[in-house]
Parts: structure tokens; sequence; C-alpha cells
């Protein structure tokens, strides 16, 4: 078929990948040409990103992507919050840092004797997490490291630096740092001012969708794609790249970004800045025309994939195919958990971690890796039930159908057991929601496709989704989700 075909760079929490997406009129799919892993590194100054790792990555990633097509633009997304700081020569100081390094746990509560939380969500409408960047920053703030900084850049501003030259924050990301005014469409200089920091360490603020420049002549010669080839500013936050690909077609949905994290909320027209909202820290991210991605964190298949890793650690090994088919048989309610429990955070043995959670909310958790991962998928699904309802409640909306997109859309058990959970139909897919947005956004700045219902149609009748009806069960949802404080 008659297609254009764009290159997406898509950085995800245990790896990056470089994708080539051809998009026509009818047509619109996905080949990956490069995965690599995202191994994070413990250094005495604290958990880091390898990001020159990364960034090689990358490059070679797009060299694979030039040698099988024409490409037409490249577009960049990655996790949200972190970011590199650049010295007055442009150059890199320091690693970033991993947001699950927990040095700005201490931090919060001084932040908050500068200004109240209660004047952050009103200016920034953000859910309070202990990483967003404004507690990095103010982690930071005595360091030489900080003095030096001349110039801010989040993960994928960085990459498309490094690849064209060019200093930017693009929105949607710049809306998770707790920096960015969501009423004026600003960075906020009252914040940083409380925090002692100099609003010229943010860059110019770039629209989802504009050019963020050519390669420079470095990048175009390791990755053999010409000089002219344009970096567009995709939505750079992973999770709004993969909103913006949901395959809703009507209204009344509610989506469920389900990855290292669950991103469960709805797409609403304006922001949620009510005290009760705040109270329940839902969060009014940017999505895509000015949409406001109004949802929560759920700590998602990091507990699945964080057990996995403490199993196999200990020499077993603990691949996901037989683990969910043990999960499948394991007794349902044996113990569930709150996801969301700080402990849970940081790296380290899961499964111990979840047994003493257990054991502190006066429940045993059985000691096989059924049970355990039983409970990890239940658990998920409890939050998934309780989150959709809040937001649904607290916006005012009703929801009639749940899509989960993502890499847990591949997990049936846990689409099954979050359709159960939440009484609504699951439509699970496209498990590369991320990658797919990413593409779509390019498309749209080449003039493709048209606006989000095109978006959104295009990928509902390209791609494979699977429909999960609800079971019967209602009361024993409710029962197991009062035992974790989740009615
Ligand atoms: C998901 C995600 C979440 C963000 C978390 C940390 O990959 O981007 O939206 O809260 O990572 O950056």
């Amino acid at each position: 078929a008659f297609s254009t075909a764009f290159a997406a760079v898509d950085l995800g929490a245990t790896s990056g990948r470089v994708v080539v997406g051809r998009v026509g009129p009818n047509n619109l799919d996905l080949t990956e040409v490069h995965r690599f892993p995202n191994t994070p590194v413990q250094l005495p100054t604290g958990l880091h990103w390898d990001i020159l790792g990364l960034y090689q990555g990358a490059l070679d990633g797009l060299r694979e992507a030039a040698r099988i097509a024409q490409i037409a633009s490249i577009g960049i997304d990655s996790w949200a919050v972190d970011y590199g700081l650049l010295d007055a020569s442009g150059e890199l100081l320091g690693n970033p840092h991993h947001y699950r390094d927990p040095r700005t746990r201490t931090v919060v509560e001084q932040v908050w004797a500068r200004i109240q939380a209660a004047d952050l969500y009103r200016i920034t409408g953000l859910q309070h997490l202990d990483f967003n960047t404004v507690y990095q920053l103010a982690a930071a703030a005595d360091t030489p490291q900080l003095q030096a900084a001349r110039t801010l850049l989040l993960i994928p501003d960085l990459l498309g630096h490094w690849l064209t030259g060019s200093i930017g924050a693009e929105v949607t990301n710049a809306s998770t740092t707790g920096l960015y005014d969501a009423r004026t469409g600003t960075w906020s200089k009252p914040i940083m001012h409380a925090l002692g920091l100099d609003p010229g360490l943010l860059p110019p603020l770039r629209r989802t969708g504009d050019r963020v420049g050519t390669l420079l002549p470095q990048a175009a010669a390791h990755t053999g794609l010409p000089a002219t080839t344009p970096v567009t500013a995709v939505a750079s936050h992973d999770t709004a790249s993969a909103v913006a690909a949901v395959p809703a077609t009507g209204g009344n949905f509610a989506y469920i970004s389900c990855g290292t994290w669950s991103l469960a909320g709805l797409e609403l027209d304006a922001p949620v800045l009510t005290d009760a909202s705040r109270a329940a820290n839902f969060t009014n991210e940017l999505g895509i025309d000015n949409t406001v991605r109004y949802l929560r964190n759920i700590m998602g298949l990091w507990l699945l994939s964080e057990s996995q890793r403490a199993w196999e650690a200990k020499g077993t090994p603990a691949q996901l195919p037989v683990l969910l088919a043990q999960a499948a048989q394991a007794k349902p309610f044996a113990a569930v958990v709150d996801p969301d429990a700080p402990e849970f955070l940081a790296p380290g043995d899961m499964p111990a971690r979840l047994a003493a959670h257990c054991a502190r909310t006066g429940q045993t958790l059985p000691d096989d890796r059924g049970a355990v991962v039983r409970c990890i998928l239940e658990s998920l699904a409890l939050a998934h039930r309780h989150t959709l309802r809040k937001a649904a409640e607290l916006a005012g909306r009703e929801i009639k159908v749940v899509h989960l997109v993502g890499g847990g859309s591949r997990n049936d058990l846990l689409c099954q057991l979050t359709a159960d959970a939440t009484g609504l139909p699951v439509l699970a897919g496209p498990t590369e929601a991320t990658a797919l947005g990413n593409v779509l956004i390019q498309a749209r700045a080449n003039g493709l496709v048209r606006d989000r219902g095109d978006m959104r149609r295009l990928v509902a009748r390209t791609q494979h989704v699977r429909r999960y009806t609800p079971r019967a069960g209602q009361r024993a949802w409710a029962a197991a989700a009062s035992r974790v404080g989740l009615s």
C-alpha cells in the first residue's frame, strides 16, 4: 500500500526500542528494528539511568530504520519527570537520576514549607509523587552540579538535543514536572522562585507536533539518515502517546495504559482542580490537542517484573507464561495488597515486601509463585477498579468501556480480572500503543491524518483488539477491595 515511513524511538523503564511505522490512508503498521535493554546503574551518588547507552541504542536503531525505509521524520518518547542538566557550554552534567532513587523523600516536607501542597495543585493540577521533577530539583538545590547547570532537558528533549542541537521542552512531558502552570500553559516562575531556583533553567516550551530540528552532521553520519531528516516533537511523555493511540471510537471510555506503571483514567477537555480531586491524588497531565489526561499512577506490572527479577536472582528461571499459568490455577483472593503502598516503589526483593505487607494487614501470602502472581494481578485489578470509579465520580462522567493498552494488554489474566473487578467490558490492545501514538503524531504533522478522531479510528481499524466481558462476582471484588482500603 502507498505509505510514508516514520521512526519512533520509545524508551521504557526496562527497554528501549526503535520502530518503523508506516502510515497510509487505510494502513498503519509497525516494524520493530531494534530493541535494547535499559538497565539502571546504582552509583554511590544514587540510582542513575545509563543515558549514553540509551542514546547509543537510539542511534543504532535509527541506522537500522534507515536501512529498511525512507524515513520522513523521527519522534522520541520516554517516561516522564527525569532530566539531564547542561552546563554553559552545553555539556551534560552527570548521569540523570532515576525517579526510583529515594533521595527526594526527605525534601517533600521542605518544599511544602515553602509552597503549600494545595497551592502546587492549584497551579499545576499534578498528582503528588515524591519523584516529580520539582522534588528532584529541590533535592539537588545546593549541589555544585545544579549551580553549574544552565539548562534542564527532560529525557526525550535531551536525546532530541543531541540529534539536532536544538533546545526545548515538549509540553505533554513538561506537564509532569510540577513546574508547569496548567492554567497559563507556561512554566511557573512562582514555583521556581519559591524554591530558590532560576527559571532560566527551563527551556522554551514546544507544542506537540512542532519541528525540533534536523540532524546534526555526526547524527546523520552515524545513522545513515540524510541530514535533512526532521525530528518531530511527538507527545514525548510515553503515557500521552499511548493515550493518543487508544482505539476508542465513541465517548464514555476510560483507559489504562498498562506497563511498568498502570496509568488509569479519563480524557477530559478541562482540568479538575477541586480539593476532592487533590485528596484523591488525581493528576491533570496534558494530552494532545489540549486535552487533559485525568488519571492516577498505579504501581503496575513493576510488581511482577521486580518479583521475576528476585526469583531469577535466586537462580531459578521465572518465565512469564509459566507464572501466569500458575496464577490462573491459584486460589482467588488468598491475599491482596494496595499496590501503591510506598514500600513497593524502590528496586529490591518484591516477594518479600509483598509477604510483609500481607502479614501487616492480617493476611498470609502463600509461599508459592502462583499465589504471589495471583496476589499481584488481583491487587492491580482492584486498583484499576478503585481508580476508574473515583475518576468517574470526580469528573462527573460515566464509563461504558475500558481500553487497556500497552504491554499489560498481552496479559490475558490481568485483562479478564480487570473486566471482572470493574464490571465493565475491557478492550485490550494495542500492545504497542505508545509507539503507535508516537508515529501518528508524526503522521499528523505531515498531513496524513487530520485529527484525534482520525488517529483513533485508524488504530481501531488496523490493530488487534480483544474483548473481555465481566464475569459474575462483584460481591467478592467489593469485599476484597474493602480489605485493602480500595473501596
Ligand atoms: C510511564 C510513566 C508515567 C510516569 C512514570 C515516571 O512510563 O511515564 O506516566 O509517571 O513513567 O516517569
